[in-house]
Formats: structure tokens, sequence, C-alpha cells
């Protein structure tokens, strides 16, 4: 079995809690409220903004075969931020004066410590563990969601055959990267493949209740 498949294995229960989050579940289904959904496109944006420098930080540490894939991930998430405009405006959602909250602020900081103090191996798990993690949640939210809803474009985006045909690529390399690798770093991108998944648990539970900074809203 191979490397990411056996970390998918290993953490199924905390994957499969993800795949059920009330977000996830109330998008799919309709009933989110505007005001839930607003506060993860406004959190998403800046998270996506910050995934720019995350990858571009990857690259002094990746292999010359890598740099073009990076490059074309850079366009993409500046297209995205394009899309979350798009969306904003044409649903009357304010992206105006936005910071990250709490839990954005702590998921942005560790991409950028990954980056910056993890072997490329390890930057590369967190780059893989997220952008799996988004298209198998957009896939729950595609089993339901109205393709006349106006969240539609973001499944389109995540849940497509083109991001599909990324995180396949994306797989293929971490385990290339996990084959290469001893046994001490294989045991440090299991790990990062946990944290970031709990990352991303975290990151819809804070949209769904809209927290904030803990003791100040
Ligand atoms: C992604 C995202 C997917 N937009 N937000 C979170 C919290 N996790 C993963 O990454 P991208 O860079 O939008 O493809």
């Amino acid at each position: 079995m191979s490397f990411s498949k056996q970390q998918l294995d290993r953490i199924r229960p905390l994957w499969d809690r993800m795949l059920s989050h009330p977000f996830l579940i109330e998008t799919r289904d309709g009933r989110i409220s505007d005001e839930t959904f607003a506060t993860w496109m406004r959190q998403d944006y800046l998270f996506v903004e910050a995934a720019i420098p995350f990858i571009a930080g990857m690259i002094p540490k990746a292999p010359r075969d890598h740099w073009e894939p990076h490059q074309s991930v850079i366009a993409m998430l500046l297209k995205e931020l394009d899309l979350f405009r798009e969306r904003a405006e044409a649903t009357g959602v304010d992206m105006s004066d936005i910071q990250p909250s709490f839990t954005n602020h702590a998921y942005i900081q560790f991409l950028m410590a990954a980056a910056q103090r993890e072997s490329y191996a390890g930057a590369y798990t967190v780059l893989y563990a997220a952008e799996k993690a988004y298209h198998d949640s957009w896939k729950v939210v595609r089993e339901g969601l109205s393709e006349d809803s106006p969240w539609w474009p973001f499944v389109e985006n995540w849940a497509g055959d083109d991001f599909a045909g990324y995180v396949a690529y994306l797989e293929t390399e971490h385990d290339r990267l996990a084959e290469e690798a001893g046994e001490g770093l294989r045991q440090r991108m299991a790990e990062l493949f946990e944290l970031t998944t709990k990352y991303e648990i975290a990151f819809w539970e804070m949209a769904y209740t809209s927290s904030d900074w803990p003791g100040i809203s």
C-alpha cells in the first residue's frame, strides 16, 4: 500500500470526522445559514492568500521538476481569490477589513513554519493533506447541493476533474518523497499528515461556530 493510502487508513476516524462535519453536511443539504457560509468565505479567502507564500517558500527546497507545478498552483490560487471576490460580490458578502480568526491564524503560521522549518518532504505532506482534505470535503457537498446554489462554483473548484487530477499528482509525488525518505522522516511526515487533518477539522469548526480569538470576542 502506498504511503499516502497508509496514512489515510491510519487516521481514517479523524478523516471521516472531517467529512461528516456539520458545516459540510448543512452546506450539502442547502441548510447552512448565509452568515455561517460568509464566515467561511472570509476566512478561507485569507487562508488561500497565505497559501501563496507557503508554496513559494517551498520552492528553494524543491527538486527542479517541481518548480513548474508549484508555479501553476500559485496561478491557480490567484484565480481562486478572484472566484472568492466574484462570489462575494454576487451574494453581498462583505470582504472588507477581514482579519484571520485564531484558528485560521494558527493554521497559517503552521503552513509558514512547515515551509521554513520542515524538510521539503514534510512541507509537501502538509500541502498534500490540505489539498486532499478540500477535495474530499467538497465531494461530500457535491452529493447534495443544487447546481443552482450560489455556492456551487466552490464545489466545481475543489470537487471538479482538474482539482482531482492535481490531487492525484500530489499523491504520486508525496509517495515518491516518502519512498526516498528514511524512517525518521517518514515518521515526521505521518505526524504532519495527522496535524494538518486536525487543522482542517478545526477550520470547519471555526467557520461553523464563528469562533474568533479566545478571551477577546
Ligand atoms: C484548502 C483551503 C485548499 N482553501 N482551505 C483550507 C482551510 N484547507 C485547504 O487549498 P487551496 O489552496 O485553496 O487549493
